[in-house]
């Protein structure tokens, strides 16, 4: 593909997360992902809500806006809704698209609307000063888990399947050539106008989740990351009596998803990356609504060219 734009023409503020942030690394895929793809940054729009990881779309150059702390999603929608040729990214963290603005994700993947959501999984709430979110996994230390976590985390992956989502796949931020293939796919699932894709990227932050065990936090996340087509291998190996694991990984195949994510979780409880589920035969908002043709931005909008239509409304009141 020919380059026609610049690096920098990606660029805007300098960021400001800590050194070694994961969110840094979801930023690099980002711009890499722009530059490959050629994105007009006029035509992308970044849904964001309040943290340290919505802070991202400030960062790249683009239509970028902070919602309330979980409230997003319901403006990216709107915005695809009312003109589809826009390339809609919704991005925050696990605290404010998983815990605060779960029922919007619940219904953003039940919708379907073709809209990318990068959501930055670091298990805490880093902006508020590292409280255990919903992802923290049993035992993690933060302020509002002194004795460690002692629930179990939510997956999110497993949610978004479960809730409809039509394409889901989870990253790592420091691994940005996968990252790179995961964003790759997502825009290809957009650009057919398939519907929602969920991209979870384990983004570390190195300031509040600590792991006493690990030197480095990077060494904690490489002993509990599995990717989906090994896990499926070691699983078909380990499970063989059970005969519901095929070899070859078909992530179309919503039932054996999420059969491997609940085996997986009672045998290591590792978080599966790759991508690790697609459905390619749901409608998107955009087609259910009619408006992918006839988009509302397009719509002359005027009182004068709808004083018809108005007056109907309003007779119908009478
Ligand atoms: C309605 C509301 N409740 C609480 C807050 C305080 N608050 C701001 S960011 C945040 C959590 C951020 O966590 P996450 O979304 O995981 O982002 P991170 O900082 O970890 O990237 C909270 C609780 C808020 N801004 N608004
Ligand atoms: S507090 Fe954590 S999430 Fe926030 S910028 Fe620092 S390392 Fe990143
Ligand atoms: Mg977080």
């Amino acid at each position: 593909m020919t380059q026609a734009r610049s690096p920098k023409e990606y660029d805007a503020r300098e960021h400001f997360w800590c050194p070694g942030c994961g969110d840094a690394g979801d930023l690099t895929a980002i711009k890499r992902f722009c530059l490959k793809h050629d994105i007009d940054p006029s035509m992308l729009v970044d849904s964001t809500g309040i943290g340290c990881s919505s802070k991202i779309g400030e960062y790249h150059r683009c239509n970028g806006h902070h919602w309330l702390h979980g409230r997003s999603l319901p403006v990216a929608l709107a915005v695809k809704t009312v003109n589809p040729k826009l390339f809609v990214i919704d991005a925050g963290g696990d605290g404010d698209g998983g815990a605060i603005g779960m029922e919007h994700f619940i219904h953003s993947c039940r919708r379907n609307p073709s809209v990318v959501y990068i959501l930055m999984n670091n298990q805490v709430y880093g902006l508020t000063k590292g409280q255990a979110s919903l992802t923290a996994h049993k035992g993690l230390v933060t302020p509002t888990t002194p004795d460690g976590a002692k629930d179990d985390p939510v997956d999110l992956v497993e949610l978004a399947i479960a809730a409809g989502a039509t394409f889901v796949a989870r990253g790592y931020s420091y691994r940005q050539d996968e990252l790179g293939e995961l964003l790759d796919a997502a825009y290809e699932h957009i650009l057919a106008g398939r519907g929602f894709a969920y991209v979870e990227t384990l983004s570390p932050c190195p300031t509040y989740h600590r792991e006493p065990a690990h030197d480095q936090l990077k060494s904690w996340y490489e002993e509990n990351i599995l990717d989906v087509v090994t896990a499926n291998r070691e699983m078909h190996e380990m499970l063989v009596a059970a005969r519901d694991i095929d070899p070859a990984y078909d992530p179309y195949d919503r039932a054996r998803v999420l059969a491997l994510l609940a085996r997986v979780k009672e045998t290591s409880g590792k978080l599966l990356t790759g991508i690790l589920f697609r459905n390619d035969g749901k409608a998107a908002l955009e087609e259910k609504l009619g408006v992918r043709d006839h988009a509302i931005v397009d719509l002359d909008l005027s009182p004068e060219a709808n004083r018809e239509t108005l007056e109907r409304l309003i007779d119908s009141f009478r």
